[in-house]
């Protein structure tokens, strides 16, 4: 902590910047470029002006900043702490450009030098700080916070490498590093004074009566803050980031000064560690002891900075639900009720009751999976030699919520056999527990905690997700914005609901020209991309058909690629039956240890070889999968789509949000009644969604027949010879075999029932190529998918959970 040095008699607003002009503008780059940069306009290479860009972008978030953070203050105002260990907000240069309004400006300022904001911009890495759909969702909600004017912070970890970056050798995934910290970012301020320490391991002593934690180890970890502003720059937040510093004495000069230059640093080593690396598994859990005090460090400097801001306005916290309100996203930081609860009663003299009740008023824990493997838990050996303290909590926890269920035989535990179960945990320290799809949460009701809500009906909420459109329409897809302005008026990026005006448009046939024109112009950006980035070809006046997300043998890439090769053999059979063409596009990445999905990943290159090979069928049909998706190529990808794949088996996808920004962007769904596809169907109409697929309900009945998966191939002739095709090694000459694992699952289990929906599919894929075959009508469609969307703003999510879970009022 550094000491205050206070100057009084300049007021900060005396130093606001003047209106951003264009002559103001230029000056500010020119004088980033040289005075913080340190390099003159004819050195500057485009690294250059990327930074001294984003630093004159960056002062102009500084006084929105200020000003929300003041009047936080000043009205002794609630605020909002969302804790993730995954924030996947992507680049941040052109966002901040758009919210702060200087878009315009800052195209000028830099046509007058002859560069170009897109160039530049493409060179920004993407903060890739998250593996997939919680990340992004995290990302959405800060910004739309910022938007609504609802005070609050992000708090997550700085790692120093975000989410590998993928490649493929001959079809095999390969991962390396990812290294966005390598050239600096532009976008964070350092605040070394705000540091806390983390202790792990060690002991517990009784002084005085008193329970007394002796942690065996402590670990810094430093603030690192990025404005989040939202659209209009009305609001700021913070974005707070922690990266873990070693305390200075763990450094051994002695054993460095005696030659031992390895062993001296090792504690150090092993400190950093925490903020090194995000762990790469999207819902699936690691179950590793670095990833436990990962969570806890992110929690504990986070509670220690809640309560330090809190306690520098208030004296009595039995009173912090008033003023605060912590989000646990997901599982990952469930460690702060018993963190809060140990402060609290450890610290500032609560009892343990008391503690409890405060803590868990405070407290809301969103569930984002019912996937049994992403349930984390963590045995009690490895809790007692990390968190001695908190297990003792969570033991005394545990004891209350059994006598809770009073005479119930076979009570739900906090602590079941040598394992704390985390979801138990978080229910039970929270007031408020989401799901994310209306599906969704019915589920977390019935399947996951159906003994919590009979203790606590009041409990379980649903918000759905929702998505920014200022960054998945107006950033992402500026012509069809422009399009929409045109058409309904500007006020939509802040009031989605206004989409609506474009179905009086719906049969315009010149605005549906305009529309077609858009979407193409968006292939053809996308298509010069890819060319230029991978040397992929597209055929742009094809069919779009994409399916982007992580690869997981729930979400069925591999029910689209089976698909895709019984295309292939139909396209074969017979070429001149008319066919659309289309592109079946691909991207995700598979956990390093998944081999299923790395399988399924390595099988769509396979058959791309193929199939974009072959003459008889390139012209009709291609596959192609650019590596390394993630938030930037999401944005290019997503406005170029036509379909949109959205093809899990039901029950299993909590909500999605993919979804949510293809049909934002005017394509049409291919869906299961699974997740928030069930909500988006009922918005935009059930004539304008491709539906297809068991429901949950008929999944359940499924996989409890015996060899269902076998009955179902063999009742499909389509299915059979595409397995069959695969298993003969078509697309794997070299290694005929290779597949032979992926086939004999089908045949034989087949949980994600792939085989039983392909029928269904198929059918609504036939549907897909009649209503694109018919240009108008799809446009029409497409046209009322965008009009309909209103809902799913991440807007319209967060003011609910200002509502119903936060009880916070927007200060604007
Ligand atoms: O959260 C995703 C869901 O799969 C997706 O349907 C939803 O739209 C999105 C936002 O709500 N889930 C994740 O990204 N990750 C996890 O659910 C997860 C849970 C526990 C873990 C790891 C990942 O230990």
């Amino acid at each position: 902590m550094s000491e205050s040095f206070a100057v009084t008699g300049i007021r900060s607003d005396d130093l606001s910047l003047p209106e951003p002009t264009p002559e103001h503008f230029r000056w500010s780059l020119l004088n980033h470029l040289q005075y913080t940069v340190g390099k003159s306009p004819e050195h500057a290479s485009k690294f250059d002006w990327r930074m001294a860009l984003s630093h004159a972008i960056r002062d102009r978030a500084v006084n929105p900043w200020f000003n929300s953070t003041r009047r936080t203050w000043a009205e002794d105002r609630k605020r909002v702490y969302y804790l993730s260990m995954e924030f996947l907000i992507g680049r941040l240069l052109e966002d901040m450009t758009i919210n702060l309004g200087l878009r315009d400006v800052v195209a000028e300022v830099l046509d007058g030098f002859g560069l170009s904001f897109a160039d530049i911009a493409e060179g920004e890495p993407d903060a890739a700080l998250g593996n997939g759909g919680l990340g992004r969702l995290a990302a959405c909600y800060l910004e739309s916070m910022a938007t609504v004017g609802c005070p609050g912070y992000g708090y997550g970890l700085r790692y120093e490498h975000g989410l590998f970056k993928q490649s493929f050798d001959h079809g095999r995934q390969v991962e390396t590093p990812e290294n966005w910290l390598a050239e600096g970012t532009p976008w964070d301020f350092t605040r070394t004074e705000s540091a806390y320490h983390v202790g792990f391991g060690g002991e517990l002593v009784e002084e005085d009566g008193v329970q007394r934690w002796r942690p065996g180890s402590q670990v810094l970890a430093a603030a690192h803050d990025t404005p989040v502003v939202g659209y209009g720059g009305r609001w700021a937040n913070t974005l707070r980031l922690w990266s873990a510093m070693p305390n200075a004495d763990l450094f051994d000069l002695g054993r460095f000064n005696a030659g031992e230059f390895a062993a001296a640093s090792e504690p150090e080593a092993l400190a950093r560690s925490l903020s090194r690396v995000l762990y790469p598994n999207d819902t699936t859990e690691g179950g590793k002891q670095l990833r436990l005090s990962q969570e806890y460090f992110l929690t504990s400097a986070s509670v220690q900075d809640i309560l330090r801001r809190y306690l520098a306005a208030h004296d009595d916290l039995s009173r912090l639900p008033e003023y605060v309100a912590i989000q646990m996203n997901d599982t990952h930081p469930a460690i702060a009720g018993p963190e809060l609860i140990r402060l609290l009663v450890d610290e500032h003299g609560f009892g343990f009751d008391a503690a409890v009740d405060v803590a868990t008023r405070v407290l809301g824990y969103t569930n984002h999976t019912l996937l049994p493997e992403a349930l984390e838990r963590w045995t009690v050996g490895l809790m007692r030699q990390v968190l001695p303290r908190h297990l003792q909590i969570i033991e005394r926890l545990d004891t209350q919520f059994v006598e809770l269920q009073g005479s119930r035989p076979d009570p739900v535990r906090l602590i079941s056999g040598d394992q704390v179960n985390m979801g138990d945990l978080a229910f039970a320290t929270s007031h408020r527990v989401n799901g994310v799809s209306a599906l969704h949460s019915e589920l977390v009701r019935k399947e996951l905690f159906p003994v919590h809500d009979e203790l606590h009906p009041d409990r379980i909420v649903n918000i759905t997700n929702g998505v920014t459109p200022r960054r998945w329409l107006k950033l992402a897809n500026p012509e069809l914005a422009r399009l929409i302005t045109d058409t309904v008026g500007e006020g939509w990026e802040t009031d989605l609901e206004r989409l609506r005006g474009l179905e009086a448009h719906a049969d315009d046939p010149s605005f549906l020209d305009a529309f077609g024109r858009a979407k193409h112009r968006a292939k053809e950006a996308f298509a010069g991309w890819v060319m230029g980035e991978h040397g992929l070809g597209v055929p742009t006046d094809a069919l779009f058909d994409v399916q982007v997300k992580r690869l997981h043998e729930y979400k069925r890439q591999l029910l689209n690629i089976l698909w895709t090769i019984a295309r292939y053999q139909r396209i074969k059979r017979d070429p001149g039956a008319g066919w659309v063409p289309r592109v079946k596009i691909f991207g995700g990445k598979a956990a390093p240890s998944y081999h299923t999905a790395k399988d399924i990943i390595r099988l769509i290159n396979d058959v791309s070889q193929i199939v974009n090979n072959d003459p008889d069928t390139r012209d009709l049909l291609r596959v192609v999968f650019p590596p390394n998706y993630g938030v930037s190529m999401a944005e290019k990808l997503i406005p170029a789509a036509d379909l949109s794949e959205q093809i899990s088996t039901a029950g299993m996808e909590a909500s999605g949000t993919g979804n949510m920004k293809f049909a934002l962007n005017g394509a049409l769904t291919i869906g299961t009644l699974d997740g928030a596809n069930v909500e988006i169907r009922e918005h935009v109409g059930a004539d304008n969604f491709f539906l297809f697929g068991m429901t949950t309900e008929e999944v359940a009945a499924r996989r409890a027949e015996p060899g269902h998966a076998r009955a179902a191939i063999e009742r499909s002739q389509a299915l059979r010879d595409v397995l069959q095709a695969i298993a003969e090694g078509t697309f794997s000459p070299d290694e005929p075999h290779r597949y032979g694992g992926l086939v004999d699952m089908l045949w034989n289990s087949d949980w994600f029932l792939v085989a039983s929906d392909f029928d269904s599919y198929d059918a609504a894929q036939t549907e897909v190529d009649r209503a694109y075959g018919d240009s108008g009508r799809w446009q029409r469609m497409a046209v009322l998918n965008i009009a309909r969307m209103g809902y799913f703003s991440s807007d319209r999510s967060v003011r609910e959970y200002m509502r119903e879970i936060w009880d916070i009022e927007p200060a604007l």
